[in-house]
């Protein structure tokens, strides 16, 4: 008979989650197309300015609330006959080429009441889950420690009306995507002879996942954040293990192979970004890879500042301490408009990780970085292939 000592507490299990079903199909042109105007010119970004102030409008007149879990069920199963979002009408029927309901808004009371759940597509994969079980003694000094290190930077907003003000962004993220691939070089040549596209040998610090500009140029905030978020960081890394345990395996992966055991303060991701004031354009976040993570970090009478998930036409009223899961580069998402202090912490990872993943950015078989394969798993749980042996790049 196993001895068990006599104060054993078996761990409680997680909570399980209230999984919402629906046909959403991610891989349905209408939901991978985008529909507002992509590019970085002037001109585009005021056409999408527009388009997001247009789709705010019609997100508030062409809404239904739900207010029971039965309710929030019964619009999933009837918004996507084909896999996309159709114009419903009151009572569930598909309208032809109107708007008429088209959006579902999940109010922050129903939000509460669910504690913690997701909705699923057609494929089982995640629309989105939202958590907002955070305990209070976590998310009650949210506000006040942003503001004191923000200072006045954090500042109340009546968004409708300062569309032109810019909201202030912190990436304190580790990033991958700068990094100068090794795979067309010669692996004996000289790191010194190496040059890229320019005639300047290239800086063999550039080879590796390095840290964001402004965590180099804002090292007491960076310092400063991560030691406020620290139990927010703890909670969000244990529900991700629980809730989501492959992506949580996937994004970990990365932060476990950093150079010079780095490690991530908001692991499973490596990064994190401070948006305060914000309420985002219609964007999708195409460099971020697997999931990420949008947590709101507002004053306690705040109005407004919702977030609309585009294709699957989910308007999720989020309050401070509430958490979001969704695909970031794969759904288009904005905010509308909102009144009071609101920022946002948000958790991601560079898609470009995989390169480093896979086979260092491609200097895997270049004699100074023979070393580098110590301590990686030695099968990549993202592509399930030998690290540093079949590169695809
Ligand atoms: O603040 C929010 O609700 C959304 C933030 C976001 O989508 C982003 O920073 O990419
Ligand atoms: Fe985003």
């Amino acid at each position: 008979m196993p001895l068990i000592h006599q104060n054993h507490v078996e761990p409680t299990p997680p909570p399980a989650l209230i999984t919402f079903t629906s046909n959403f199909n991610p891989n349905h042109k209408k939901n991978k197309k985008t529909q507002f105007p992509r590019g970085s010119t002037a001109e585009v970004k005021e056409n999408r300015a527009l388009w997001t102030e247009d789709r705010i409008q019609l997100v508030t007149t062409h809404q239904v609330v739900v207010h029971s879990k039965e309710e929030l069920q019964s619009r999933l199963t009837h918004m996507y006959p084909n896999g996309y979002k159709e114009h419903l009408d009151e009572d569930l029927n598909v309208l032809e080429g109107e708007w008429s309901k088209a959006y579902t808004k999940i109010p922050q009371e129903l939000i509460k009441a669910l504690e913690d759940f997701s909705i699923t597509n057609k494929e089982g994969g995640l629309v989105c889950a939202v958590w907002s079980s955070m305990p209070d003694h976590i998310q009650t000094p949210l506000f006040d420690s942003t503001r004191a290190i923000f200072g006045h930077q954090f500042q109340y907003r009546d968004s409708a009306r300062s569309k032109l003000l810019p909201f202030d962004t912190y990436h304190f993220s580790v990033y991958n995507r700068y990094a100068f691939q090794g795979k067309a070089y010669d692996p004996k040549a000289d790191p010194s002879t190496l040059q890229g596209k320019g005639a300047k040998a290239k800086n063999t610090c550039t080879f590796i996942p390095r840290h964001s500009t402004e965590i180099r140029n804002n090292p007491i905030k960076y310092g400063l954040i991560q030691q406020a978020l620290a139990p927010v960081f703890t909670w969000i890394d244990r529900m991700v293990h629980q809730h989501l345990p492959k992506d949580w395996a996937e994004l970990k992966s990365f932060v476990d192979s950093l150079p010079g055991n780095q490690t991530s303060p908001a692991s499973p991701f490596a990064g994190f970004v401070i948006n305060l004031n914000v309420a985002t354009q219609v964007h999708r976040d195409w460099n971020d890879h697997s999931i990420c993570i949008v947590l709101v970090i507002s004053d306690p009478d705040c109005e407004g500042g919702e977030l609309v998930l585009e294709e699957p036409g989910l308007v999720l009223e989020l309050k401070c301490g509430d958490v979001i899961v969704f695909p970031s580069s794969q759904i288009s998402h904005f905010n509308l408009h909102f009144k009071g202090w609101r920022s946002s912490l948000v958790c991601h990872s560079d898609r470009h990780s995989v390169r480093w993943l896979e086979d260092f950015n491609g200097w895997v078989d270049h004699v100074l970085f023979r070393n580098q394969g110590r301590g990686v798993k030695s099968v990549s749980p993202i592509t399930g292939l030998a690290a540093g042996k079949k590169a695809r790049y």
